[in-house]
């Protein structure tokens, strides 16, 4: 397999974990790109030029994270990432956690095009209220400290929001997802795949 990346995406960071946590990650052959420098080789796996994009072994291209992991638990189902048991709470979690990022990442192209004044604008405030209620969501039920696909998608959201928002502030009211959060970041896949701060 093939996966294409940035290393400071959140959505392939989902893909990378559950790589790392199915044992399956020496199995790639990995390619580090920017997917907003127009990448000729992405631009040839995947028209929309972004990251993730798995190539499968017998060369098909596979884009968005979640088809990714659907992909993987699919052919190599142990360890797995959804267990049968726990399959409704996990996805639930791993939604609500999407969730985040999508309104995050949606934040920052907002600002990008029209300067910090997308704050303010109606669809701004819809994208900071779904980050906080999420983020409230959680503080009232913190998934289980695990390597299921919800509390690993849950950790990635909290890193990202960290990472690009780091004066946000979220955990000063919000002390038992911190706790949980602490917790979670000792796990290999998450410390192994940590975005670098630049
Ligand atoms: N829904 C997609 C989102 C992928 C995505 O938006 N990736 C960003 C990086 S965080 C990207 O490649 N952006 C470049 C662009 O939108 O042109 C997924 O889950 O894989």
């Amino acid at each position: 397999m093939e996966l294409y990346y940035s290393l400071t995406s959140p959505y392939a960071r989902i893909v990378r974990i559950a790589l790392l946590e199915k044992h399956l990650d020496d199995r790639v052959t990995h390619h580090v790109v920017d997917p907003w420098g127009d990448d000729p080789s992405l631009m040839q796996v995947n028209p929309a030029t972004r990251v993730p994009t798995l190539i499968t072994h017998d060369g098909t291209p596979i884009t968005e994270s979640l088809l990714m992991v659907h992909y993987l638990e699919a052919v190599w189902p142990q360890p797995g990432l959804i267990p049968t048991i726990d399959r409704e709470r996990t996805l639930s979690e791993a939604g609500l956690a999407v969730g985040m990022i999508d309104a995050a990442v949606h934040t920052l192209l907002g600002r990008k095009i029209g300067g910090a004044q997308f704050d303010a604008s109606p669809i701004g405030q819809r994208r900071t209220r779904a980050i906080n209620a999420a983020l409230d969501r959680l503080e009232a039920q913190s998934p289980a400290i695990s390597g299921q696909l919800g509390a690993l998608t849950v950790a990635i959201a909290l890193d990202y929001l960290d990472l690009r928002f780091p004066d946000m502030g979220w955990a000063v009211t919000r002390p038992q997802l911190a706790r949980w959060h602490e917790a979670m970041e000792e796990r290999e896949s998450l410390s192994r795949t940590r975005p670098p701060r630049s």
